[in-house]
């Protein structure tokens, strides 16, 4: 065996093989349980990133180690192709985006097999391709069909100037980024997928995903916001009722004004009487407010000459239009509650409308509304018969006595809005409809689809393509024949992120969108990807995977079963990355130490879900490792074949050692499997190597060296396999080691007989001491107590009492 480590030579091995054989293309197969791996696929941005290389290096160890306890395990690798950036690049290169973006693939597929990665690729996928987003089409015609698909007027940035609909990143303080004139809202058709339809189910169902982190679950369920009060009507002087909803009801007697969104009917109304509203409308109808920065924005608004009666005192409010309410939550109106209500405090404040107390704190909670408002619950004052109260008292009394009254109603509201899958791109899945004068929207028939995007495209001028292309949008009606024009919007890229994890199963089958190896390898065991996706692409998979059920496709409620969100790759404590310049380009480190040292660096770095900082002596350090496990494997060797393992004829260091082989087995098992923490797991790994150090090299050290070299290889395999690779035909292991079974824990070698215990005097540290294993309490105690150094400290003094925690130490306390 060569003394030195090759790794350029021994990877490229390693990888000739894999790929000849095609060791990692995987078959369904009902004898045995399967495992479907998959970390987030990539968005072919060019290169590989540090952060594309942790994300897919832990769940190829993951996918490596199911393999080994003898699971059929898939893990797939795909293109998230389509999107903005190629759209730019083209216009930028002056090449079209199919022809960049496949460009890309094709160099970024080398850097991912040049990590050694276990893919199966026969089952690539790039979402650019017909082949793929043929289904998904096909899908959403099911949808529209099925009335979950449906086309309604929104919201977009609009440029004059360029006559061109802006992505939110393209509006630059308010002006198109291009040609700086101030952006417009335009209201245009879109279309929208009813994900508020699935909002109870996706919520509820986030409690079965006991594998997530709990973190990502929270977020979910305040991204869907579910929230209970009451929909409550207030009667205006013309006999008409405005509806409010609110939350607290509790609060209903400190109402001081009505407002409402400046969209509201109402406002619109009030506003062809008076001019100054109008203007007024006008003029903050044109800045948008994302909906997080609602609650910071200066709050302004306007009386709309209005009064409504009080559902309960009778008492006459103004009604107010405000830029803080949203015409797209609850009716669009509020009853504002200043003393009470944050956002209702800082408007009566500006506005000097009056501020009243109705809720008194149930402890001695401060409470100043000269200050800001009260907002948490509490007793219920001022408020007439409702005195007294606590906040469900209240709510349901007052909820009560509004049904009975037949002025409101108990309602449930859902922050969650439908989504919005219309993008006014080139480069994306033509939306499959085609509108006509006389039937209106009508779906693409399934024998039309694909809708295939055209390819071969010039950008000239600004927007899409396909809006100039006679030869795309010319068409004809499919239900009367008559000419009609084809949508030349295409879908949200997250569409296609939603389905991709099942499309894997059956990538290849071109008859249908899922078959029944779908429902095989369905649902992920395992989804490894970034926190950033924590809200959008796991809530529309979520949502796309009830939809597919809904449809027949898939048997199983939910996509993922155990998530694992990696943390961010860090310099110097930022965030790497290109717009801060302070990337390492993973290239650069193959070509300098080889993919081994990359992966280990990355996995023993840090903990996976947390924050990884880089650094150079880390993969110096990575790299002498490796470099050290290949010449110990060599020193080994040379010696010749190894005797069997007599257990009987081992002295006591040679006993500890192999004890100390088989706890790392168990403890890497339970880092591997369980904690998911990699980089303990090649701490013990490396401590065993140390303990390995220090055997002589006499025939039964040597046997119980092979058995730790073997199964240090065997656990070090799914984060370095290049290396095993080469090592495990060496070492004697039999058969290509990615069959091999991971390494039994040999019970037998576990018990101590003797186990060393710390001794303690008044809590400070003062011996060690090895006590046999069943050792009782006093013969702890007397062994202690004869320590020199213990005898030492508790000289002249009178003992108290002892306490011996078993197995770990002994306390004695003097004085
Ligand atoms: C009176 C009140 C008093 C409220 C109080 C809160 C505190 P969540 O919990 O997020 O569902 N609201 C209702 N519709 C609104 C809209 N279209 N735009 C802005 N705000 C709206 O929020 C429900 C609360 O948000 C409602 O309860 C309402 O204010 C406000 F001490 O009603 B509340
Ligand atoms: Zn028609």
């Amino acid at each position: 065996m060569d003394q030195h480590y090759n790794p350029q030579t021994l990877e490229k091995v390693a990888q000739e093989q894999w790929l000849s054989s095609n060791s990692f293309a995987v078959k369904q197969d009902d004898t045995r349980e399967k495992f479907y791996c998959l970390a987030m696929f990539p968005y072919p941005s060019g290169q590989l990133h540090m952060g594309h290389v942790r994300n897919y290096t832990i769940a190829d160890v993951i996918a490596r180690y199911q393999r080994m306890q003898g699971k059929n395990v898939l893990q797939p690798m795909g293109w998230d192709a389509f999107g903005l950036p190629a759209e730019n690049a083209a216009i930028k290169n002056n090449v079209p985006p199919a022809q960049w973006t496949a460009q890309n693939i094709d160099y970024m597929r080398t850097q991912l097999q040049r990590l050694g990665f276990a893919y199966d690729w026969d089952r690539e996928l790039a979402t650019c391709d017909p082949t793929y987003y043929r289904w998904e089409q096909w899908f959403f015609t099911r949808l529209f069909e099925k009335g979950l698909a449906y086309k309604k007027k929104a919201e977009v940035n609009w440029c004059e100037t360029d006559q061109t609909v802006l992505a939110n990143e393209q509006v630059v303080n308010g002006c198109c980024w291009r040609c700086d004139t101030p952006v417009e809202r335009r209201e245009i058709d879109q279309w929208f997928i009813k994900i508020t339809d699935y909002a109870e189910q996706l919520l509820a169902d986030l409690d079965k995903l006991d594998q997530w982190p709990e973190q990502v679950r929270t977020m979910q369920r305040n991204w869907i916001g579910r929230s209970e009060g009451v929909d409550l009507d207030f009667t205006l002087a013309d006999g008409t009722t405005l509806s409010v909803y609110t939350t607290r009801p509790d609060t209903l007697m400190g109402v001081t004004y009505l407002a409402v969104a400046l969209q509201h009917p109402l406002a619109r109304a009030a506003a062809k009487g008076k001019p100054e509203l109008a203007a007024f409308i006008e003029s903050q109808g044109n800045i948008k407010v994302a909906e997080a920065d609602m609650a910071t924005m200066e709050k302004v608004g306007m009386a709309t000459g209005l009064m409504a009666t009080h559902p309960i005192t009778g008492k006459e409010l103004p009604v107010w239009a405000a830029n803080f309410v949203l015409m797209s939550y609850g009716s669009g109106a509020v009853m504002s509650v200043p003393g009470h209500d944050q956002r209702d405090w800082e408007f009566a404040t500006r506005y000097d409308l009056p501020i009243a107390q109705v809720i008194s704190p149930a402890n001695d909670q401060a409470c100043d509304l000269s200050l800001g408002a009260f907002t948490e619950k509490g007793v219920l004052v001022n408020s007439g018969e409702f005195d007294g109260l606590d906040f469900q008292q209240a709510f349901s009394t007052i909820a009560d006595r509004l049904e009975a009254e037949g002025k409101g109603k108990r309602s449930v509201n859902f922050r969650l809005r439908d989504w919005g899958v219309s993008r006014q791109r080139y480069w994306g899945a033509p939306i499959p409809i085609i509108n006509c004068d006389s039937c209106g929207a009508v779906a693409v028939p399934a024998e039309d689809l694909p809708v295939v995007l055209p390819t071969d495209i010039k950008f000239v001028g600004e927007g899409s393509p396909l809006k100039q292309m006679p030869e795309f949008y010319q068409t004809h009606c499919p239900r009367c024949g008559k000419d009609a024009i084809r949508e030349t919007d295409t879908f949200d890229t997250f569409m296609e992120s939603s389905w991709y994890y099942a499309r894997y199963a059956c990538a290849n089958n071109n008859q249908t969108m899922l078959d029944a190896e779908a429902d095989y390898w369905a649902p992920v065991d395992q989804y490894v990807g970034g926190i950033e996706h924590a809200i959008l692409h796991l809530l529309y998979s979520r949502f796309f995977h009830k939809l597919m059920r809904d449809e027949g496709l898939v048997n199983s409620d939910e996509p993922f079963i155990r998530l694992l969100t990696q943390g961010m790759v860090l310099k110097d404590g930022v965030k790497m990355s290109k717009s801060k310049g302070n990337t390492v380009d993973p290239q650069s480190l193959i070509d300098r130490y080889g993919a081994d040292t990359v992966r280990l660096f990355s996995m023993f770095a840090a903990p996976p879900e947390q924050s990884l900082e880089w650094s150079d002596s880390g993969v110096e350090g990575a790299n002498r490792f490796l470099k050290r496990l290949w010449k110990m494997a060599a020193i080994h060797t040379a010696s010749g074949p190894v005797l069997a393992l007599d257990i009987a004829a081992l002295n006591d260091q040679q006993k500890n050692t192999r004890r100390k082989t088989h706890e790392t087995i168990a403890k890497v098992s339970d880092d591997y499997g369980r904690r998911q923490t990699f980089n303990t797991a090649i701490a013990a790994i490396m401590e065993l190597c140390n303990e390995l150090g220090k055997l002589d090299n006499d025939e039964s050290s040597r046997s119980i060296i092979d058995e730790a070299l073997h199964a240090i290889v065997l656990m070090l395999n799914p984060i370095v396999p290049h290396v095993c690779h080469a090592l495990w035909p060496i070492l004697g292991g039999k058969g290509d080691i990615l069959n091999a079974p991971w390494p039994r824990v040999d019970e037998g070698a576990l018990p101590r007989d003797s186990i060393e215990i710390v001794v303690q005097v008044n809590g400070k540290v003062r011996a060690r001491i090895e006590v046999p294993v069943d050792a009782d309490k006093d013969t702890v105690e007397s062994l202690a107590r004869s320590q020199q150094n213990v005898g030492r400290f508790l000289e002249e003094l009178t003992v108290r009492k002892v306490i011996v925690v078993p197995g770990k130490l002994i306390n004695i306390v003097a004085n």
